[in-house]
This record gives structure tokens, C-alpha cells and sequence, in this order.
């Protein structure tokens, strides 16, 4: 008996249909960040990252240009298995001359648009507010100048005519996620009218009625950014109350909350009262350090949360981290392929016996079998996985990443 059919025999052991489980794991598209690949420089050769987030490391190979970029996607793409989705941001517009962000129109990302059909890929993007003269002082929607809010309520108006538009192009909606670092470092005089001028600000902006079978608009959250520790603007329960109000989605990013605040938790809460949650995927250490995604505890809990509450067509599930310590095409496929195994880890369980038990009170049992599961040969299911979409098994990925790495990206200056 190989080791898929014997893994397939002990889980059904446990009531578990492991070929359904492979089937329902083919069909879950993540959205993959194009910024790990280029330390999120983008290309309109500005200057340093800024904005409260910041990568560190100085690995060689980071991607300078579209081209560089679309190949090292292209390489981490075949290492992982399955079609997923590329999420995008405004600083990654292909023009010459690049325009003001304000002025980023949908022709500028055709090159984009063209990648991605080619490859069968679907597109999400997120207007970009770090990074920027106009955001020198980490305001932007919530500034108190009336030009520079203005500035960025155009950019992010023009955020969303071209998600629609990648979203009628590709045939698949497209997420729309506004994040603004706004925030300050000291202890402020005011907290109310930052949040009312944010408030006002998406207002405007969201006031715009696009296709919503082609786009869906976010408002991501956070805790506190680097240099801004004192007060964030966007936080947690102005986003939830605006997202509400306004009938747009609350993004949550797994690394913008206090540290024992866990997001799986928030998932299922969420479901009751919005038709889709997307999530930033990361892995906070200590804090919003954006380390890649490894398979911890967490990142199995947000999976079971996602495929128990059936939400597998409902939870957009993104990546967002930058490590530029690392080789950065394995960063992406160590990312992709943890977040793939802890959904598989969550299909391999007998959630609708472990629901029953909780009814009957039966919580010996269920920790019981909670905990053997954990150890169910799911690495021998993964690896069939893996075969079926002809992408390499265990750590035979490494050897492709090795040899791209001789090749490709130790030829770059
Ligand atoms: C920052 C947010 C945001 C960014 C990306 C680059 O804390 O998580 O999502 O990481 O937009
Ligand atoms: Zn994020």
C-alpha cells in the first residue's frame, strides 16, 4: 500500500474523506503579494519604504523591474501548487512616464492585466499611501489640509476603477483594500476629529457605485505602526464601524492586533454580518513584523475557522509579508504552500462529529481527538496534493529555488 493510500485508510478511521478534502483544496485561490518579491519598493523609483512598516535584510536579487518581478512570480508559481490570484499595489504601475498617484488610471496596469491572463491568474489591488511626499507626515485621508486629503481621496478613487476593471477583465472580483498609516507618535490632543476626517474622507471616496460583480472594496485596520505608536487612526473599531455602515469589508491582517489577540477568532463573529472577510495572512512576531507564514497554531486555527464555517467561497484569503532577509522566491512559496497545508490540515478533520460532541458536552472527546488528529499523516496527503498538480514534493521545490537563484537572481548588479 503506498503511503497516500495507507494516510487515506487512517483517516477514514476517523470518518474523514480524504479524496473529497483534495478536491474542495483545488478550488481555493490566495492572493499572493507581488511585494515580497522587490521589499516593497515598486516602480516609480522613489526612495526608501516609509509609512510605519519597513522590511529589513539585504538579501541579493530583490526584483528592479517588471520584467525581473513577472519572472520571479512566474518561478514561484510553478512550485506552488494550484491558480491563485496576485495582489498588487499602486506603486507597482507599469508607465512611462509613471503618473501622480492621483492620476493612475487602468491603462497603466494593462501590462499587469496581460500577465496575469496569460498565466490564468486573477488580480486584487490595493492604492498605495506610504511612500510619498504627500504622506511625509504619515497622514493622508485623515490630514488635516484639505490638499492633501484630496490628493489621496483621488488616489484611492482611482484605486477602485482599477481593481473593477481587473475584476471585468479577468473574469474574477477583485479586492479593493484601503490601509492608511495614519497615526502619530506622541500622545495626541485630539483623537475624535483624525477619525471624523478618515470617516469623511472614504466617504468620498467609496461614494462612486462600481460593478460589485467585479470589485469588492476593504478597510484594513491596525494597532500601531513604527514611529506612530501613540494613536492609529484606522483602528480596529473605527474600521468595524465604518465597514457596518457603509457596506464595504473589514480586512483583517493577522498582524494588527495585541499579541494574544488572535484574528480565527474573529472570523466566524464576522460571517453573521458580512458576506465576505478578507485577510491579510502574516506572521506577527512580538509585533506587525511581518515574518513569513510559517504552520503555527494560528495559521491552523484561521483554517479550521474558515473551512468549518463553510467559508471557503466567502473568506478572501491574501498574504502580506516582507522578509528581505531570506531568498524572496522561497519566501512566497513557504508562504503559499503553509497557508495550503493548514486549509488541508482544517479539510481533514471530522468537524460535523466534533460539533456534535461540543452539543453534548463531551469536551474529553473532543480534546482527545483534537489532539490525535494532530498527528494524522497529513504531510503523505500533501504530497499527493502536490503530484496531482505536478508541482515538487517535500522540499524538492528547494532544489528549483537553488538553481533560479544561480541563474537568475545572482546575475542582478
Ligand atoms: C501594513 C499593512 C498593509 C501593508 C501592505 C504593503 O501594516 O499590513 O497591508 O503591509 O499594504
Ligand atoms: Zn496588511
Amino acid at each position: 500500500m503506498s503511503r497516500f493510500e495507507s494516510a487515506k485508510a487512517m483517516y477514514a478511521e476517523y470518518g474523514v474523506d480524504v479524496d473529497a478534502a483534495l478536491k474542495t483544496l483545488a478550488t481555493v485561490k490566495i492572493s499572493m503579494h507581488c511585494w515580497q518579491g522587490d521589499d516593497v519598493v515598486g516602480f516609480e523609483g522613489g526612495g526608501a519604504l516609509s509609512g510605519g512598516i519597513a522590511t529589513t535584510g539585504n538579501y541579493p536579487g530583490r526584483a528592479r523591474t517588471p520584467d525581473e518581478l513577472f519572472a520571479d512570480i512566474d518561478q514561484a508559481f510553478r512550485l506552488i501548487p494550484g491558480k491563485h490570484k496576485l495582489n498588487l499595489h499602486a506603486i507597482y504601475a507599469i508607465a512611462d512616464p509613471m503618473p501622480e498617484r492621483d492620476k493612475l488610471e487602468p491603462r497603466h496596469f494593462a501590462k499587469w492585466v496581460d500577465y496575469a491572463k496569460s498565466r490564468g491568474l486573477g488580480l486584487d489591488f490595493n492604492p498605495t499611501f506610504f511612500s510619498h511626499p504627500k504622506a511625509a507626515d504619515n497622514l493622508t485621508l485623515s490630514s488635516p489640509d484639505a490638499a492633501i486629503r484630496r490628493y489621496w481621496i483621488d488616489h484611492a478613487k482611482a484605486s477602485r476603477r482599477i481593481a473593477e476593471y481587473f475584476g471585468r477583465e479577468l473574469g474574477l472580483l477583485s479586492l479593493s483594500n484601503v490601509w492608511v498609516q495614519d497615526g502619530y507618535k506622541n500622545i495626541p490632543a485630539d483623537r475624535l476629529a483624525p477619525r471624523r476626517r478618515l470617516m469623511e474622507s472614504l466617504d468620498e471616496v467609496f461614494a462612486e457605485k462600481l460593478d460589485k460583480n467585479c470589485v469588492a472594496d476593504a478597510v484594513e485596520s491596525k494597532v500601531f505602526g513604527l514611529g506612530l505608536e501613540a494613536y492609529t487612526v484606522g483602528s480596529h473599531e473605527f474600521y468595524l464601524g465604518y465597514a457596518a455602515t457603509r457596506g464595504v469589508l473589514p480586512l483583517l491582517d493577522v498582524g494588527h492586533y495585541h499579541p494574544t489577540e488572535v484574528i480565527s477568532d474573529k472570523i466566524p463573529s464576522l460571517l453573521l454580518f458580512f458576506d465576505k472577510i478578507p485577510l491579510h495572512v502574516s506572521r506577527p512576531v512580538r509585533w506587525d513584523s511581518d515574518h513569513v507564514v510559517i504552520l503555527d497554531d494560528e495559521l491552523r486555527e484561521i483554517a479550521k475557522e474558515i473551512v468549518r464555517t463553510n467559508a471557503l467561497q466567502r473568506v478572501m484569503i491574501g498574504l502580506d509579508f516582507f522578509d528581505a532577509s531570506i531568498n524572496r522566491v522561497a519566501a512566497w512559496v513557504i508562504g503559499m504552500r503553509n497557508m495550503q497545508k493548514a486549509l488541508l490540515y482544517a479539510l481533514l478533520m471530522p468537524h460535523e462529529r466534533l460539533a456534535t460532541l461540543q452539543d453534548e458536552d463531551n469536551f474529553s472527546e473532543i480534546l482527545a481527538l483534537q489532539e490525535e488528529l494532530k498527528l494524522c499523516p497529513l504531510g503523505d496527503v500533501w504530497d499527493r496534493f502536490c503530484e496531482m498538480n505536478e508541482t515538487p514534493v517535500r522540499a524538492s521545490w528547494l532544489d528549483e529555488v537553488k538553481r533560479y537563484e544561480r541563474e537568475v537572481l545572482a546575475k542582478r548588479g
